[in-house]
């Protein structure tokens, strides 16, 4: 370890030549402490490179005379400082990023001439960006949201940036609605509320009046909008592109990143309790698991298709509210998504990385969904408003890794300027700098296109409630009670009845038992539906829909928060340590005082967490070691009667030794329901923490 300059130690004034020696008593009382000579970090110098004599003190006439315009070095660090922000990003401010890399399974070359998809087993170096879309940047995690999963790869042909997000349709067909959608959900304008969520009159007024949005609100009304952590959640690049092969060859492909650790969402009640215990909750698993060395891991699927297919496709291909059902377009699995690294500093990399749907590389193609279109003007003006120079580009973690040449040059800080003479083409000159290259650059795939120019829709996005049905229509029975509670939360938040009513209009479209329980819950007649410009069709239930249906049956990556007491037994811990351990989850020991506690066997325990930091909402599983004498800490304590009564309304798998049923008792439950296991042997332990892999006991609360 290295001597940290610290300030109670002794340090010499350098403004008065006096000898000034801190202890407790002076620290914070007139700020003259110092770094201490014998710092062994490297020396601080200005932004120029002049080494800093003074960082703790300003130039001053007289010891407590005015500071003096002349210190430089307070103007400069004060200047850099004042300059620290830069704007948020005006949707998915809030976001986590980290390093990884993407390995082929298999060569794609029949399918496209993208250099990076030519070998199997070759990787590529990327970044990737976790996000939610509305909230501001210092907003919680687990709000009801979107989830963006944007990423980078930095190949041998460029960048090629795939941002998706966490469901595979959107709210809007068209890029020109997007300012109005982001501006309904974000706070109203004149009260500057509420953050981060969309339970407002002017989301629901903008819906209400917008049908095709239908199919991505039964999304994020489900559980899909509070998942227990981005090492959970599907990616979807949403729109249909195009990958073109050496022949010319053009087909279609819609990209999915599917988690390894399966799909896992929480509860709306949960989301509520972490959002106050822990805002950070999904930045502190991915920081967690990835320095703990459990990389998390996706799968890139694809969804190739052709234009027969598209023809004869019940939807338009290009339409961004449609997804096509893997029943009928399977996932070609070609290759894993790594993350390994986090960044070394957040601002340089997570926040300064600028995605562009426009980055794209020879092989990959646009297609013409209209949304698609519109994102490729908005990412490249977006980031020079937040960046502040066209050559963002060179911002480390933007800047290819391959070469780049051409004539762009100056700017706001510009490094790479073209060398010599040259700065134009055509030119004469030898050497005259990069030329074109027919053969491997960049070509559009040459559709034909044919058409009244018009601002119009096609009739082929006309159906905009079959697939809402659909998805209803695949959940399981407690996934379509969520989307019902979802909608009756959110609309018990509006103000206006007549938007209620309105939302209310849709739902017998989508389905009439959703509608009604709707209704029902916010004890409220249904209107007449609203008539459809199409009436839906009746289409197959797809299981790949269904969280519950695409869950592991596994423990691993999950966390078991463990309630202890003084005087527990020694092996039955252990044995429950070591068992979390070989199911591949992390175990956090909680106590009435963070000290922690005495084991039976005389063990000291420091805890992870006090009770009151840690309700179980923050935990997988749980567990409550008691001992007949240590029980009472834990009845006599809120927090810890919270933790008992949430973890059984939330339908945790609960291991606990006899005297714990005290707590229980003290919650009103007593005896034990097929989700609560006793602990009192190592054998008994092996059952739980096998059971936990169903992560979560469900006939306690869904009946
Ligand atoms: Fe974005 N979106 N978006 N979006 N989007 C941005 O670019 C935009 C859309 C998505 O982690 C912005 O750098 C328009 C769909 C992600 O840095 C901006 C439209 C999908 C991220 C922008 C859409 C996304 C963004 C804001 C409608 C899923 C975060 C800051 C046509 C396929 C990337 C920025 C990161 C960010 C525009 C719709 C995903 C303003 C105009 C659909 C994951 O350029």
């Amino acid at each position: 370890m290295t001597d940290t300059p610290h300030r109670n130690q002794p340090t010499a004034d350098t403004t008065s030549g006096q000898h000034v020696v801190e202890r407790n008593a002076r620290v914070g009382q007139g700020g003259e402490v110092h770094q201490t000579p014998d710092s062994s970090g490297p020396r601080m110098t200005s932004m120029h490179g002049v080494p800093t004599s003074d960082n703790q003190n300003s130039l001053r006439a007289g010891a407590r005379g005015p500071l003096l315009m002349e210190d430089f070095h307070f103007r400069e660090k004060i200047f850099h400082f004042d300059h620290e922000r830069i704007p948020e990003r005006v949707v998915h401010a809030r976001g986590y990023g980290a390093h990884g890399y993407f390995e082929n399974y298999e060569s794609l070359s029949d399918l496209t001439t993208a250099d990076l998809f030519q070998r199997a087993g070759e990787k590529t170096e990327t970044f990737t960006r976790f996000s939610t879309v509305l909230g501001n940047k210092g907003s919680p995690d687990m709000v009801r949201d979107v989830r963006g999963f944007a990423t980078k790869f930095y190949t041998k042909q460029g960048n090629w940036d795939l941002v998706g997000n966490n469901i595979p349709v959107f709210f809007i067909q068209d890029a020109i609605k997007f300012p109005d959608i982001v501006h309904a959900g974000k706070p109203a304008p004149d009260r500057d509320f509420p953050q981060a969520q969309t339970a407002h009159d002017n989301f629901w007024d903008f819906i209400s009046l917008m049908p095709e949005s239908m199919h991505m609100i039964m999304w994020t009304m489900s559980d899909r909008a509070i998942p227990r952590g981005f090492r959970f959640i599907e990616g979807f690049g949403v729109h249909s592109f195009r990958m073109v092969n050496a022949e010319g060859v053009s087909r279609y492909v819609k990209f999915h990143w599917r988690p390894k650790l399966g799909l896992q969402s929480v509860l709306w009640d949960e989301a509520l309790r972490i959002n106050g215990a822990d805002p950070d909750f999904h930045r502190r698993d991915l920081w967690d698991a990835i320095e703990m060395g459990d990389y998390p891991e996706w799968e890139l699927g694809l969804q190739v298709f052709d234009d027969d297919f598209a023809d004869a496709f019940a939807f338009d291909i290009l339409d961004p509210t449609k997804i096509i059902p893997e029943e009928e377009v399977p996932l070609r699995m070609v290759g894993r998504l790594v993350l390994n690294r986090m960044p070394d500093n957040f601002f340089n990399e997570t926040e300064q990385v600028a995605f562009c749907t426009q980055n794209i590389v020879p092989g990959l193609d646009f297609t013409n969904d209209p949304l698609l279109q519109g994102r490729n003007f908005s990412y490249l003006d977006t980031q020079l408003k937040r960046l502040g120079s066209p050559n963002f580009t060179q911002i480390p973690i933007n800047a290819p890794r391959c070469p780049v040449h051409n004539f762009m040059q100056d700017g706001h800080m510009q490094n790479r300027g073209p060398k010599g003479r040259a700065n134009y083409e055509p030119n004469s000159w030898s050497p005259g700098g990069p030329r074109a290259d027919v053969e491997e650059g960049f070509r559009s795939y040459p559709e034909e296109i044919s058409g009244v120019k018009r601002k119009l829709r096609p009739e082929s996005f006309a159906d905009h409630y079959s697939q809402a049905r659909q998805f209803y229509l695949s959940q399981t029975p407690i996934e379509q009670r969520h989307i019902a509670d979802a909608l009756i939360f959110e609309l018990s938040k509006i103000e206006v009845e007549r938007i209620t009513e309105r939302v209310l209009t849709h739902l017998p479209i989508i389905d009439p038992n959703l509608a009604q329980n709707v209704a029902s819950g916010l004890g409220m007649d249904l209107p007449d539906p609203a008539i459809p410009m199409i009436d839906p069709i009746d289409l197959p239930p797809s299981d790949a829909l269904s969280i519950l249906k695409m869950q592991k049956q596994s423990f691993k990556g999950r966390k078991m928060g463990i309630v202890v007491t003084d005087g527990i037994d020694d092996d039955v811990l252990d044995a429950l340590l070591s068992g979390v351990k070989a199911a591949g989850a992390v175990a956090a020991l909680i106590a009435a005082r963070i000290a922690g506690v005495t084991t039976a066997g005389g063990a000291k325990l420091k805890a992870h967490y006090a009770a009151e930091a840690a309700p179980s909402a923050l935990f997988d599983a749980v567990a409550v070691l008691a001992s007949v004498d240590g029980v009472s800490t834990l009845t006599a304590l809120h927090a810890a009667r919270s933790f008992a009564a949430d973890a059984m309304a939330h339908g945790k798998l609960i291991g606990m030794t006899g005297p714990a049923s005290a707590l229980f008792a003290a919650v009103g439950v007593e005896g034990r329901d097929a989700g609560m296991i006793l602990l009192e042997t190592v054998s008994d332990v092996d059952v739980f923490v096998t059971a936990c892999a169903e992560l979560r006991y469900w006939p306690r609360i869904e009946g």
